[in-house]
């Protein structure tokens, strides 16, 4: 089959590459281009340089169906180390192509290039895509929209129109810069100066108005918004003025609708939401804002504007959300996440693991290293440092998966633990600074092929990090079968567990002073990441890396590798 044309069209402000993929036997797979490459953009007053890929902030959507398979040619035209991973699409025995620097391959350099192929499964719905080295994911990030196969339709009314809403993060300074200085310094980065719809702060800030976001709305007809965090260090509300929204997806599954009146989005995750205009012709906000925890939070507003068809007055300044949670509003965290259940019918069924072959009990937490002198910015004038049952994470001289693969030795150790070192109340008041001594080290957990993984992840109070950690894995969604507050009873707690229709997720909220289970089967043979997705908190540590063994022939063995891989 010939490659498909990358048909361009100016669609929503998008530059969409359309690539349909037709379902089909093929000897070619339709591919497209991603040249990174630095771009100027005025925002906020002010111009600068941001990487993008093919000039766009955000970037181009990928568009295909349930099941296909596609090549992106990812050039590297910029000045930074690069790597794009595919959030959610699990690639079916191809870590190759997942994308963390030093997990799965070693950095695309200025001037060279990979490519990347895309298989998708069981996905359906909003997904994205990002850059996973440093920090280049603030500006180099698109939706990816799964449509169901041909012959299947969406589980709701077809909607009327569809609309991408990129929830991104806006930095005046270099965020290149800001990771870097933090790091050497062991202070928090700089905070973010806005927040963006599509690439967009919105009116509340100063020199926005004309770009402001704005989706034309037909009375009575009902739109899909696909909602992604594609946010750098906080979950976000949202919510759109006087409407209510129904929410039908989230990572790329679909859930039992759900009516609300505002979302709880985290960094990693994505919403698919249905708006019905049935208000009084009018111009209406759409609006988020961050759920923050303790310490400075950029508490700035974005908005985009729905605007009915129409003729009459528009008001000057568009009627706001009345109910966007406010900043610290962790009740409207839990009552929002709380509702989430799978759709789980006939069409759309799950399989949750009932027994559990490989528990997994891990604490996430804060804490730092001690610094020469005790000069850096840090506590205790030490470097803030974050760790997963006790272990910051240091990257590899050479990608995991090359040195599993290869059985390179010395670069890893599988000694990652299945429970904390030490149990204390993770969650009391008053932690002793003693405990934030962490260990830096590389280390994986093995899983055998098939098993039956459940991970209960324990948020820690060291630091007072009253936070909401986004746990992401790669290579797998899982189902959130639970979640509480304080520290995990682990005789209690399971008894609470919704083994029926738990949510299918690839990000989850771990709740601050708190703890959630997932439940996943390790049928992906592969090298395979989780972290959390606050983007600080994983350039501090915060990640780790599964690797799931080869099945017992070959479809169930890891792929082999492509013809070219970056070296380190
Ligand atoms: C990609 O990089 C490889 C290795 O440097 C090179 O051989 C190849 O020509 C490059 N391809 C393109 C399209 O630039
Ligand atoms: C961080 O913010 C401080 C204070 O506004 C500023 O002086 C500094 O240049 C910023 N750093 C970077 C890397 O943008
Ligand atoms: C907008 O600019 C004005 C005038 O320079 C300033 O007083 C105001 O604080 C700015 N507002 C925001 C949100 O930055
Ligand atoms: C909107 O949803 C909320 C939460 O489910 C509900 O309490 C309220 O009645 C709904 N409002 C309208 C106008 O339907
Ligand atoms: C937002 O934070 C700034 C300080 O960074 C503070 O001056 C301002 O009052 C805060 N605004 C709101 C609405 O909380
Ligand atoms: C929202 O939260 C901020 C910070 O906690 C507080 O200062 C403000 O009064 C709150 N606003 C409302 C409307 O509750
Ligand atoms: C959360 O739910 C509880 C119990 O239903 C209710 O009392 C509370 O008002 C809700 N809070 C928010 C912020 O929705
Ligand atoms: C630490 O302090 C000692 C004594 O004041 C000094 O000699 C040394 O150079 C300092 N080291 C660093 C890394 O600043
Ligand atoms: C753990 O600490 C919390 C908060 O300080 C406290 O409420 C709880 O009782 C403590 N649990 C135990 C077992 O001591
Ligand atoms: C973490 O590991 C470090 C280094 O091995 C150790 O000193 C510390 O006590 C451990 N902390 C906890 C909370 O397990
Ligand atoms: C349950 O938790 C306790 C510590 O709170 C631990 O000693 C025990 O081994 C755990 N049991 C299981 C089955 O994990
Ligand atoms: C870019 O990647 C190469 C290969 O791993 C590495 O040697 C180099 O240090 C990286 N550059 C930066 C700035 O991280
Ligand atoms: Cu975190």
């Amino acid at each position: 089959m010939e490659l498909k044309k990358s048909l361009k069209l100016e669609v929503l402000g998008f530059m969409l590459l359309n690539v349909f993929v037709l379902s089909m036997a093929r000897k070619t797979l339709p591919s497209i281009n991603f040249v990174l490459k630095e771009t100027k953009y005025t925002r906020l007053c002010s111009s600068k340089k941001i990487l993008t890929v093919n000039g766009q902030f955000p970037g181009p959507a990928l568009y295909v169906r349930k099941g296909d398979r596609l090549i992106v040619n990812v050039h590297n035209q910029g000045t930074y180390n690069v790597t794009i991973h595919w959030h959610g699409v699990k690639q079916p025995r191809n870590p190759w192509s997942d994308g963390p620097e030093y997990v799965t391959q070693c950095p695309i350099k200025p001037g060279a290039n990979f490519s990347y192929e895309i298989i998708f499964s069981a996905e359906e719905g909003t997904l994205w895509w990002h850059a996973h080295s440093d920090w280049t994911r603030a500006t180099v990030h698109g939706p990816i929209i799964v449509y169901p196969s041909i012959g299947t339709t969406y589980p709701f009314p077809k909607p009327h129109a569809e609309f991408p809403i990129v929830l991104g993060e806006w930095y005046k300074g270099d965020v290149m810069e800001i990771i870097q200085s933090a790091l050497k310094g062991g202070g928090e980065p700089n905070m973010s100066d806005a927040y963006t719809i599509n690439g967009q702060p919105g009116d509340l800030y100063n020199c926005s108005k004309s770009g402001t976001f704005n989706i034309m709305v037909d009375y009575g007809k009902t739109y899909l918004l696909r909602l992604i965090g594609a946010i750098m260090n906080e979950e976000m509300f949202f919510a759109v003025a006087q409407h209510n929204l129904t929410v039908v997806g989230r990572d790329g599954a679909y859930i039992k609708p759900i009516e609300t009146d505002y979302i709880v989005i985290t960094p990693g995750q994505t919403v698919d939401i249905l708006l019905t205009a049935n208000k009084s012709p009018s111009h209406y906000y759409m609006a988020a804002r961050t759920y923050a925890g303790s310490g400075p939070y950029d508490n700035t507003t974005t908005t985009a504007i729905v605007k009915y068809s129409g003729k009459y007055t528009a008001p000057a300044t568009p009627a706001f959300p009345s109910h966007l949670p406010n900043y610290t509003d962790i009740d409207a965290v839990t009552n929002f996440t709380n509702r989430l259940r799978a759709l789980a019918n006939k069409d759309h069924p799950i399989d949750v693991p009932e027994k559990v072959d490989t528990r997994l009990y891990i604490t996430v937490s804060m804490g730092s290293v001690a610094c020469a002198n005790n000069s850096c910015d840090g506590p205790q004038g030490g470097k803030l440092a974050t760790s997963l049952n006790n272990v910051s994470f240091v990257d590899p001289a050479v990608d995991l998966l090359q040195a599993y693969y290869r059985k390179i030795g010395g670069i890893f150790k599988t000694d990652f633990p299945n429970v904390p070192p030490y149990f204390f109340n993770f969650t009391s008041d008053e932690l002793p600074n003693n405990l934030s001594t962490l260990l830096k080290a590389t280390k994986v957990k093995v899983l055998e092929f098939n098993s039956s993984v459940e991970i209960v992840f324990q948020v820690t109070d060291i630091y007072d990090a009253a936070e909401n950690h986004p746990m992401h894995l790669h290579g797998f969604s899982f189902y959130h079968v639970g979640s509480g507050f304080g520290n995990f009873d682990n005789k209690t707690d399971p008894k609470g567990y919704n083994l029926v229709d738990p949510p299918e997720l690839n990000t989850v909220g771990v709740p601050s002073n708190g703890w959630a289970t997932i439940r996943f089967r390790a049928n992906n043979p592969g090298v395979w990441f989780m972290h959390c997705h606050l983007e600080r908190h994983a350039s501090w540590g915060m990640e780790m890396a599964f690797i799931v063994k080869n099945g017992p022939t070959r479809l169930t063995s890891i792929r082999r590798p492509p013809r070219y891989l970056n070296p380190c």
